[in-house]
């Protein structure tokens, strides 16, 4: 009689000692997941917004084929420079990067590999300054429209950005 319950003393203890074991594991495996969460959740934050495009707008235009400023503002809050490389919108044929120059004749656009980008720092792409062009447009431009065009940065990515069609850009 003693022996059996000695045997389902050691039963219970050994069942409490495995719960004790489980519940333990399974806290450290919760601690751990809100570790990793915590750790990454601003790590994804500072890599998606770090960089922000707003107020992409493009001329309204009648004709066809023709190319077209793309302007827009630019936020890097990153400690990095960083660089737009390429630009795709759907209603042109193809894009480059200016800049414009100021020597002794008129101001002349001229294209340059990549726009610069710095760091910590609020950018306005603008006609008489670094801007896109967009080359050979597909499509008639109404005032009020809007486009989703990819924006290409060599370090936070390709940004979609929606691009609005205004009269006065
Ligand atoms: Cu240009």
């Amino acid at each position: 009689m003693i022996a059996i319950a000695t045997s389902v003393r050691d039963g219970a203890g050994l069942d409490r000692v495995g719960q004790a074991a489980l519940s333990g594991r399974s806290g450290s495996l919760a601690v751990g997941l809100v570790v990793v969460g915590l750790w990454l959740t601003p790590g994804f934050a500072a890599a998606g917004d770090a960089l922000q495009v707003t107020n992409a707008r493009v001329p309204a235009s009648d004709e066809v084929g023709i190319d077209l400023p793309l302007v827009m503002t630019i936020r890097n809050d990153a400690t990095e420079a960083d660089a737009i490389l390429r630009v795709r919108c759907p209603f042109a044929n193809f894009s480059e990067k200016h800049t414009v120059d100021r020597g002794e004749g008129a101001p002349a656009m001229r294209a340059v590999k990549s726009i610069p980008i710095p760091e910590n720092k609020t950018i306005e792409l603008k006609r008489d300054g670094y801007h896109v062009m967009l080359l050979q447009t597909r499509q008639k431009l109404v005032d009020g429209e809007t486009f989703t065009c990819a924006v290409v940065f060599q370090k936070a990515g390709t940004k979609e950005t929606e691009v609005q069609v205004s009269r006065t850009p």
